[in-house]
């Protein structure tokens, strides 16, 4: 019996926008990273395509400023992977957390092509409100979202084994399922396949929004 193997061709970054309307032509099935600054959202992607550099990572807090598009081939269809601003990071002006936020938003809700979103969580840390309130939004605007629990090679083997259990219970308090959920690591590589398989079993399901003339 063979494993399918699944892979990024091709991966290359394609424009940064400030707003949706700036965003490249919705003509392929797109996902976008969100998760609270720092949480690992440039690392996924640059693990996932096995590029250190692709999208730029730092441990300052509140790097990533606009949507970021990269695009992706994988199994021979063409994907675009969008980096968003950190949710909810603290020292960026009020104002102009407000700002993105809406933007952000803006985006999730009216992205024609967006397939699903991509929720990162970071696995050391107990659920926070902004992540679980965010989830609760996402749900009462209809768009679809999967978990991805990331840095778990920071955890020592027992918290390894009880961090997912423990976000469970805390999950099930509002929602009667556990959302679809990857565990993964940026730094070694761990969900790799998990997600490049979900992208790729999802990404048939899009359809191109049809010509207005
Ligand atoms: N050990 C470990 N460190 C990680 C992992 N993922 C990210 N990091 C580190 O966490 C810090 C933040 O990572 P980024 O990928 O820049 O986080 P981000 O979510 O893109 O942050 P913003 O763009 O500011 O919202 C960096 O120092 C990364 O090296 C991981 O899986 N394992
Ligand atoms: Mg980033």
């Amino acid at each position: 019996m063979s494993v399918e193997e699944y892979s990024v061709d091709d991966p290359a970054f394609v424009k940064s926008s400030a707003k949706r309307q700036e965003c490249p032509e919705a003509d392929r099935p797109e996902y976008a990273f969100i998760g609270r600054s720092n949480v690992g959202k440039s690392s996924l992607i640059n693990m996932l395509t096995g590029r250190r550099a692709l999208a730029k990572t730092s441990s300052t807090p509140g790097k990533t400023q606009l949507l970021n598009h990269f695009s992706m081939s994988t199994a021979g269809k063409d994907w675009y992977l969008v980096d968003l601003p950190g949710i909810g990071y603290a020292k960026v002006s009020k104002k102009d957390r407000a700002s993105w936020e809406r933007t952000s938003r803006e985006y999730l809700t009216k992205r024609e092509n967006l397939m699903c979103i991509m929720m990162l969580i970071d696995s050391r840390v107990p659920p926070q409100k902004i992540d679980l309130d965010f989830m609760v939004w996402m749900a009462e605007n209809g768009l679809s979202f999967v978990m991805i629990f990331t840095k778990v090679d920071k955890l020592t083997i027992a918290d390894r084994e009880a961090f997912l259990p423990r976000y469970k219970e805390q999950m099930l308090k509002q929602w009667s399922a556990m959302p679809t959920h990857f565990v993964t690591s940026a730094a070694k590589g761990d969900g790799r396949q998990d997600v490049l398989g979900f992208i790729a079993q999802t990404n048939p399901i899009y359809r191109k929004p049809p010509k207005l003339d």
